[in-house]
């Protein structure tokens, strides 16, 4: 497939893929949703990529829903956006919670809307010192969607996630990582480099073991501790069995550093 609105390139086991409408701050358009779609399938469908790195090009990493769109058009009626959330928004989140690799959000610049909770839907997330995030919808009248009500509270708390989402102050970058939005900010001339670092060691780990943590630590809160023992017991089972486990102990055991397969 050929992407307009996207650019995704793998390489080393590193699939890169950037929102790429720098003009629109990297906005999110139907054909931009269709592309990531198509994107987020052919990652799921390729057993040698072992770790997602979504970012933005430009000065932006993405200010949500691109409100020109002409799916949002006010004439000749208000359009049905929960019909775009239902067609766009939650399979694009569902696709990224699923996926059989960890991902890693590198965010370059403000991250505004659906392109806040985006970024908070990846598994880890790594800013530039001058990158902010907006909670931008109460501005227009709507909620955090794209999974924010649910990402924003699991991980700054309740009162934090009201404050961002009634408010819409943006937050800077080392603000969000010190409350636990985000894992890491650094330096923007560092950005880069430590994106690469991070994600060629995720793209080494035990991917299977590493998917897994991100399933059963969000299905946490849902469960009581007996139903999450049970769970996390299934889980331990099944990685028992699986050829990373083996090598893992089998590198321990010989002092040596292990060779991961994704297996
Ligand atoms: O569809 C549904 O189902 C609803 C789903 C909604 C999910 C959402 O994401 S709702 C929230 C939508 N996003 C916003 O409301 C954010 C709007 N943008 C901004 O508030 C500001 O642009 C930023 C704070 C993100 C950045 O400000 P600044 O000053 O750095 O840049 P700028 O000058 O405002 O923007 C630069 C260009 O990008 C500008 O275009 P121009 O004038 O140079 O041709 C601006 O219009 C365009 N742009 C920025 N954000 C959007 C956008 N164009 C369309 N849609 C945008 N969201």
């Amino acid at each position: 497939m050929t992407y307009q609105n996207i650019r995704f390139e793998v390489q080393d086991g590193i699939a890169r893929l950037t929102l790429n409408r720098p003009d629109k701050l990297n906005s999110f358009t139907g054909a931009m949703q269709l592309e990531l779609r198509a994107a987020l399938d052919a990652v799921q469908d390729d057993n040698s990529i072992r770790v997602l790195v979504l970012s933005g090009a430009g000065r932006a990493f993405c200010a949500g829903q691109d409100l020109t769109d002409p799916e949002m058009a006010m004439k000749p009626r208000l359009p049905d956006i929960g019909n775009v959330v239902e067609k766009y928004y939650k399979p694009l989140i569902l696709r990224l919670q699923n996926l059989r690799v960890p991902t890693l959000a590198a965010v370059n610049g403000i991250a505004a809307g659906a392109g806040a909770s985006l970024a908070l839907a990846c598994d880890l997330v790594i800013a530039a010192r001058s990158a902010s995030f907006l909670q931008a919808f109460s501005k227009i009248g709507l909620i955090p969607d794209t999974g924010g009500t649910w990402f924003l509270p699991q991980r700054v708390g309740m009162a934090r996630a009201l404050g961002l989402a009634l408010l819409a102050d943006k937050l800077p970058a080392e603000k969000a990582a010190d409350w636990g939005l985000i894992w890491q900010v650094v330096d923007d001339s560092q950005l880069a480099a430590s994106v690469d670092k991070l994600a060629a060691q995720l793209a080494a780990m035990p991917t299977k073991a590493l998917v897994r943590t991100r399933q059963v630590m969000h299905a946490a809160p849902s469960h009581t501790l007996e139903q999450q023992l049970s769970m996390e017991g299934g889980v331990m089972r099944e990685l028992g069995w699986s050829p990373d486990f083996a090598e893992g102990v089998a590198a321990f055991m010989e002092k040596r550093e292990p060779k991961f397969t994704g297996k």
